[in-house]
């Protein structure tokens, strides 16, 4: 059985004074039911001492994770962040790849390697997104673009080493945007992505490692994601930056 993770990706939001209140709010709601999920708050890069501290004062079984990661321990790579830092201030995992740094920062499949490759070494988890445009949806080409993501993302690596990563599927047109792919379509590329995890690691690495829907998950549409066969919880935008919301979305899975 796949324990269910919920994952909260505050994008860039939050000064370090709000994320002690939001982080705050999300470890005071903490019940029982949580003891069944994994969560992990992933803030901004300057709030991770915060939102660490705030966790382990509470005693907390909240974890953190970073936004984005260099590959190389140290050197002169302005405005980046290392492993190493990642691992001093506590933080055990990191997003790598999401859309927005693709589109945006020119992230691409070779440094989404490097980076998941250096995440496993280190033993922290990558969190690694993958996902079609709009385009590629409507020519048909979805099942086979994510297949490829999902195989770059993991060259080189050993099942032992690709266990740490999980794998979230975040239709790009679904990012933002307030539009989410149905059950159906989110089943099909989990599904494909779990077939693949099985190719190269053997299915029962594959059974054992968790895929997440992202894009617009919501308390209005949880649960029918949360129903299907190869998805596992959820990478959650805003809705991570509602306490309550976020809540109701740990407590659904
Ligand atoms: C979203 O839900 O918008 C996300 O991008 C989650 O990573």
């Amino acid at each position: 059985m796949r324990r269910p993770l919920i994952i909260g990706n505050w994008k860039m939001n939050k000064t370090p004074a709000e994320s002690v209140v939001l982080s705050q709010g999300i470890s005071n709601r903490y019940d029982r039911a949580w003891d069944a999920v994994d969560v992990v708050l992933c803030p901004p890069t300057i709030d991770l001492r915060s939102v660490v501290t705030v966790l382990d004062f509470d005693k907390s079984l909240v974890e953190t994770g970073a936004q984005n990661v260099h590959w190389k321990p140290s050197g002169a790579f302005t405005g980046e962040t290392s492993i190493p830092m990642l691992k001093d201030v506590g933080c055990t995992w990191c997003i790598v790849g999401h859309s927005e740094r693709r589109e945006m920062f020119a992230e691409s499949d070779e440094t989404v390697n490097l980076k998941v490759r250096a995440l496993c070494e280190s033993g922290l988890h990558p969190i690694i997104c993958v996902g079609e445009s709009l385009a590629m949806r409507e020519s048909g080409a979805t099942v086979p673009f994510v297949v490829d993501q999902v195989r770059a993302a993991f060259a080189g690596l050993e099942p032992e080493e690709a266990r740490l990563a999980v794998v979230a599927y975040e239709p790009v047109w679904a990012i933002g945007t307030g539009r989410t792919a149905t059950p159906d379509q989110a089943q099909e590329v989990c599904a494909a992505i779990r077939a693949t995890l099985a190719d190269l690691f053997g299915v029962g690495v594959a059974d054992e490692m968790r895929v997440l829907y992202g894009g617009s998950m919501k308390p209005e549409n949880v649960e029918g994601f949360l129903a299907l066969a190869d998805v596992d919880g959820g990478l959650i935008g805003g809705a991570s930056l509602n306490v309550d919301d976020f809540a109701y979305l740990v407590a659904a899975a």
